[in-house]
């Protein structure tokens, strides 16, 4: 039997890369996108031997280049059984009397129009198959708000919505939509949101064990791995450190 195919979306580092080397552990030939093709690169030498490896380069807000690029995939890569829409990050996190207008269209443009573009392109092979499973990787900041990051929040409360609506959609084509939501992982992410500032970055995760790429990868794992007739639609999950978006024990690690 011919090896399934996974799409993941921001498989350049973090949960993305992790969820990548662990569906090709599983055997699906994989096809990573990121703008960083260098990183692409790394993560074909990490992959297990007998995978096959597709790279796409693209930023997921370039709408013309996502469709260029999906709807003319290589014959035998078209047939794709698993979409992680996982491409996005936080940009600033600040008042929204002072935020930076660009961080915003970073943020609504990638997290939310990029998923779209992506899921578009992706979602009417799936239908004609009538097969498919899509996971959204959403976040804690999708289902409560915290103060200062009410655009990110509600970016990945729009990824709430969508996953939701896109359960309803797909339901008579036999397509699962699982939605995870992580609190805080330990990954480049608040490096992005700090804009490179490495010192700002630590202090996320400082006096907590956060949760690491893997553990997010862990459930992507049970998710494909269920019978057919189990959608693992909403998951939670955080730190044993945090409470809440905004309640975190700092003093927690030992
Ligand atoms: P990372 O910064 O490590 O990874 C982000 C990934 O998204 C990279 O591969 C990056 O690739 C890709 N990406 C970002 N912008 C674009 C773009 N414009 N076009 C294409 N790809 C892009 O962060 P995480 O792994 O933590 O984040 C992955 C997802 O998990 C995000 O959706 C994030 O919101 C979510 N999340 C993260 C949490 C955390 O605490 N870390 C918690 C909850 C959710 P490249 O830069 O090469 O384009
Ligand atoms: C990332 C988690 O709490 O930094 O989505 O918003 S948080």
């Amino acid at each position: 039997m011919k090896n399934k195919i996974a799409l993941v979306t921001g498989a350049t580092s973090g949960i993305g890369k992790a969820a990548a080397i662990t569906l090709a552990k599983l055997g699906y030939n994989i096809i990573a996108t990121g703008r960083r093709g260098n990183r692409l690169e790394e993560l074909k030498s990490e992959l297990p031997e007998g995978i096959d490896f597709l790279p796409l380069i693209f930023d997921v807000r370039d709408r013309e280049k996502v469709v260029e690029i999906l709807q003319n995939l290589p014959e035998r890569w078209k047939a794709i059984d698993v979409l992680i829409n996982n491409a996005g990050n936080a940009h600033g996190i600040d008042p929204v009397q002072t935020a930076n207008l660009d961080d915003w269209d970073a943020m609504m443009d990638i997290n939310v129009k990029g998923l779209l573009y992506v899921s578009r392109a992706i979602i009417p092979g799936m239908t004609e198959r009538t097969s498919g499973m899509i996971i959204n990787i959403g976040s804690i900041a999708g289902k409560e708000v915290y103060p200062n990051g009410s655009v990110y929040c509600g970016s990945k409360h729009a990824v709430d919505a969508i996953t939701k609506g896109m359960r309803m959609d797909l339901n008579s084509f036999g397509i699962r939509v699982v939605a995870i939501h992580p609190g805080l992982v330990e990954t480049e992410f608040s490096l992005v949101r700090f804009k490179g500032d490495e010192g700002k970055a630590e202090t996320v995760y400082q006096g907590i064990e956060p949760l690491v790429a893997q553990d997010i990868a862990d459930i992507v794992e049970f998710a494909v791995t269920r019978p057919a007739h189990v959608t693992i639609a909403d998951v939670v999950v955080l730190p044993t450190a945090q409470a809440s978006a905004t309640i975190v024990n700092r003093n927690s690690k030992s």
